[in-house]
């Protein structure tokens, strides 16, 4: 099955969440029990990426994982370095509010011949960096969206939804230290029929649940996982809280 019908047939029941995995944090080995452990907790799927991602990395983590877990290994790419055929997809993204043209379409560009090769399923996605912005912003020289503007946000959403994207993504930045409000990710789901991401900066099950609630309809959360001392409960905390009616 494709990784979006898979998305699409889970989110008629409910929300999804997801977990994402920078494969320069831990060896591909601890990365496997980091990703069985989010998966025990209900993690519906894997990212893997980071905004400085090392190819051999990602592509030993992403062959261990590939061999030995059942959900979808999606590639969140930071640079066309993120870019492996060890996986099921690739969010085939351009950061919107980028001011520089290469994260909006050069990056792409170089990498489609590769991906088309590969076989591996591109999934459009618009990506907006909203601030702080974190690591992300600053390598991918973001004009980031005012955290009281939600519909700067919605405006970019709307373009995103008329360019033929299906997935779009709102980034506080990994480790953000508050993550996307509420009201704006209220404003971009009311604006279109978008597949809404949101993460950045979600660290407890309250933090989930206010944006799922908004209308987020995957949450993403990474740093989490670094931190936790029980990764399973951690992320069941997460899911839990977005499941609930
Ligand atoms: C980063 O949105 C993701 O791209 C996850 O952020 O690491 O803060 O959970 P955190």
């Amino acid at each position: 099955m494709k990784v979006e019908d898979y998305f699409n047939n889970i989110l008629k029941e409910r929300k999804m969440h997801l977990t994402l995995i920078d494969p320069e944090e831990q060896t591909s080995e601890e990365a496997l029990k980091v990703a069985t452990a989010a998966i025990q907790g209900g993690s519906d799927g894997i990212m893997l990426g980071g905004s400085t991602t090392d190819n051999i990395e990602l592509e030993k983590t992403a062959k261990t994982l590939k061999e030995n877990l059942d959900v979808p290994i999606i590639l969140f790419p930071g640079n066309i370095s993120g870019i492996t055929s060890h996986a099921d997809a690739i969010f085939f993204m351009t950061l919107l509010n980028s001011t520089n043209p290469y994260w909006i379409i050069g990056a792409q560009a170089l990498a489609a011949p590769t991906i088309k090769k590969m076989k591996i399923e591109p999934i459009p996605m618009g990506y907006l960096v909203i601030e702080p912005g974190g690591t992300v912003g600053w390598v991918g020289d973001a004009k980031l969206v005012p955290r009281e503007k939600p519909d700067i946000a919605a405006a970019y959403a709307m373009a995103a939804e008329l360019l033929g994207m299906r997935l779009f993504y709102l980034e506080a930045g990994s480790g953000a230290d508050k993550p996307v409000p509420a009201e704006m990710i209220k404003r971009v789901k009311r604006s279109t029929n978008l597949t809404l991401i949101v993460g950045g900066g979600i660290r407890t099950g309250e933090d989930a649940r206010r944006a799922a609630k908004a209308g987020a309809d995957i949450i993403v959360t990474g740093t989490i996982v670094e931190n936790a001392t029980n990764i399973k409960e951690k992320i069941s905390e997460i899911v839990k809280s977005i499941r609930k009616p």
